[in-house]
């Protein structure tokens, strides 16, 4: 693939030659950006919003090509592609990469940050030790946005959780693969994208995730129950490449970064505002939306307590900090 900056340069030395009419045009850039998520999810369309704004903003000189879903790079391989200039900008679950950094586990630390207050100081807090982790990856930090609270599905009532015991459960980072191993689950881990015919053929049959997940894979045709555990609340992140970014005159920067800010309010205020509505989808569609029964709950709280010694043991004096932070 063609740099970017290779692009610019040969549309530069058009534009020189005369060759080119239109200056704007002569200037632009398209940017490729992978993201992991279907087109009705809100995380989605707060990326396609993002895309508008920075053609707004920028006059037209930047146009990002949004491919969702894991169209174009699958959500595993998004990171390692933009780090190496395959594409200009992608989306992805923070949490999907703690086992390079524990700092990318925070935000999924059982029970540490379980609503969207708290996840927003959480995120406030680290924000400065992640742009540094990022930047130390040669990435830029645009924006970050939060899940819905993560609660249990499952295909029938349960009442604690020794009922998941040797049951096939879907995992999408490191934690949730974590907490079926303590609970004696069977973990597999199955991105969002393939969630529907992972549980149609039987490879996984409960998992913990968003309400909007449980939405976009229709996971009313698989599970009947949902408890709204509100365990926490993982965040998706927009980044650049670094490349990418110093070759940016300051304007677009500026221009960039404030269409970067607008989208991350809009995620925030919006998955709020969505949470009790993607709850009702699933009432609507006959599953039984319930708090955790008190045996259930219990269990996962020990198993909360385990992961955070965990996690602040592998995130040593760095980890410390924040959570001293988070809560003086
Ligand atoms: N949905 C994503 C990650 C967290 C969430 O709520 C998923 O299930 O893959």
């Amino acid at each position: 693939m063609i740099s970017v900056r290779l692009k610019s340069r040969l549309a530069a030395a058009a534009f020189g030659l005369g060759l080119a009419t239109a200056p704007a045009a002569a200037f632009a850039e398209t940017w490729d950006m992978p993201t992991p998520y279907p087109d009705g999810n809100f995380h989605t369309q707060t990326v396609r919003q993002f895309a508008e704004d920075v053609k707004a903003a920028t006059g037209g000189k930047i146009q990002i090509t949004v491919h969702s879903n894991g169209s174009l790079v699958k959500h595993p391989e998004i990171k390692r592609a933009v780090q190496s200039g395959q594409a200009q900008l992608g989306e992805v679950l923070i949490s999907s990469w703690a086992n390079e950094d524990p700092l990318f586990g925070l935000d999924s630390v059982p029970f540490l940050a379980t609503n969207f207050d708290e996840a927003k100081k959480l995120y406030d807090v680290s924000r400065p030790a992640l742009e540094k982790k990022l930047e130390r990856q040669k990435l830029k930090l645009l924006y970050s946005i939060p899940w819905p609270p993560q609660g249990l599905y499952v295909k029938q009532e349960i009442t604690s959780t020794d009922d998941l015991k040797g049951v096939k459960f879907r995992a999408y980072n490191p934690a949730t693969t974590r907490i079926a191993e303590l609970v004696g689950a069977v973990p597999t881990k199955i991105e969002s994208a393939e969630l529907a015919q992972a549980f149609g053929t039987g490879i996984v049959q409960a998992m913990i995730t968003s309400a909007a997940t449980g939405v976009d894979s229709k996971v009313w045709d698989f599970a009947k129950v949902y408890y709204d555990v509100q365990a926490w609340l993982p965040r998706n992140m927009v980044f650049v490449s670094q490349d990418v970014w110093s070759g940016l005159d300051d304007a677009t920067k500026k221009a960039v970064q404030e269409a970067a800010a607008k989208a991350e309010e809009r995620g925030w205020a919006g998955w709020r505002a969505k949470t009790a509505e993607l709850n009702k989808t699933l009432a609507d569609n006959a599953m039984k939306v319930l708090p955790p029964p008190a045996a259930l709950k219990d269990g996962f709280a020990k198993v909360g307590a385990t992961m955070t010694a965990e996690w602040t043991k592998a995130a040593g004096a760095d980890g410390e900090a924040i959570i001293k932070a988070y809560k003086p």
